[in-house]
């Protein structure tokens, strides 16, 4: 069975869907935010985990199709939200990263009506490291637009600093393993202290990944996180939902 060959008929046939995790602010407790993620759903196998397909896409030059119509969908859909402050944020692809990414972006900003002020794309070190110059300068030409991006998976890389030096950015992502064994490792533990106060010296936003405890939320607050993403608010949320979810909290 070709995989590849069957991610390209899924596509055609529409059985991706674009769900949405909330990011929640630590102070008020609202939906501040929240992120795209990709998932199949297969006619027969219902929902394929994402762990199935989307690292091959990543590898697939079928990524930069998908990543486009990411883009168009994720604006489209957040252009609804009742908040003109909730802003969406993509995971861009490697075959995204390009001089055509500064137009694919503009065209699905254009298209939803949506400011670009609302819309965060992340990169990761992995990204980042692989990408030709042009894709760099499209980002830097993207953010003086007022598009908003970030590090996803901060401090895995092997690169995390010099990043910092080389992408001017607005945000960073601390990555769920920190955030999982911080109340129980002190290294882990001191590793986000360290983020939290490199990211206010540097004048970064922060938003903590993977938080699934009331304890966890309560000690990145105290520490001066701002905000948190993680399955104590809520998992990936189908359009519909999360739509439902905001209108509830206007
Ligand atoms: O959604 P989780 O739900 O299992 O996602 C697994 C991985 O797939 C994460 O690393 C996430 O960043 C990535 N991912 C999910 N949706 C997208 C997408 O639309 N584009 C890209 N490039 N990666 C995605
Ligand atoms: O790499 P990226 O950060 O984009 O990945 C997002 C992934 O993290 C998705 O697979 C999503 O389903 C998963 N995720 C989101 N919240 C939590 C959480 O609280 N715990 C765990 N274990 N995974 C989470
Ligand atoms: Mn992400
Ligand atoms: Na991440």
């Amino acid at each position: 069975r070709d995989l590849d060959l069957d991610l390209r008929r899924a596509f055609a046939q529409g059985e991706f869907e674009l769900h949405y995790q909330p990011q929640v602010d630590l102070r008020t407790g609202r939906i501040c935010g929240a992120e795209a993620l990709l998932r199949w759903r297969h006619p027969l196998r219902g929902m394929v985990p994402a762990g199935e397909f989307i690292e091959l896409l990543t590898r697939s030059p079928l990524g930069a199709e998908v990543g486009a119509w990411v883009m168009q969908r994720a604006c489209l859909d957040a252009a609804q939200w009742p908040d003109a402050e909730t802003s969406v944020s993509i995971n861009l692809f490697p075959a995204q990263l390009g001089e055509q990414l500064a137009a694919q972006v503009e065209n699905a900003l254009a298209a939803a009506g949506l400011p670009a002020e609302r819309l965060e794309l992340e990169i990761t070190e992995n990204i980042a490291l692989t990408q030709d110059s042009a894709g760099a300068e499209a980002l830097a030409q993207l953010r003086s637009r007022g598009v908003n991006l970030a590090f996803d998976d901060f401090g895995t890389g092997y690169a995390s600093l010099s990043m910092l030096q080389r992408f001017r950015i607005d945000r960073v992502k601390i990555d769920r393993s920190f955030v999982s064994g911080m109340l129980d490792s002190s290294e882990d533990a001191a590793i986000v202290r360290w983020i939290l106060m490199l990211a206010r010296a540097l004048g970064l936003r922060v938003v903590a990944e993977g938080v699934e405890q009331a304890a966890q939320a309560e000690w990145l607050h105290n520490h001066g996180c701002e905000e948190a993403q993680g399955y104590l608010y809520a998992r990936a949320l189908d359009a519909g939902t999360l739509l439902a979810r905001l209108r509830d909290q206007q």
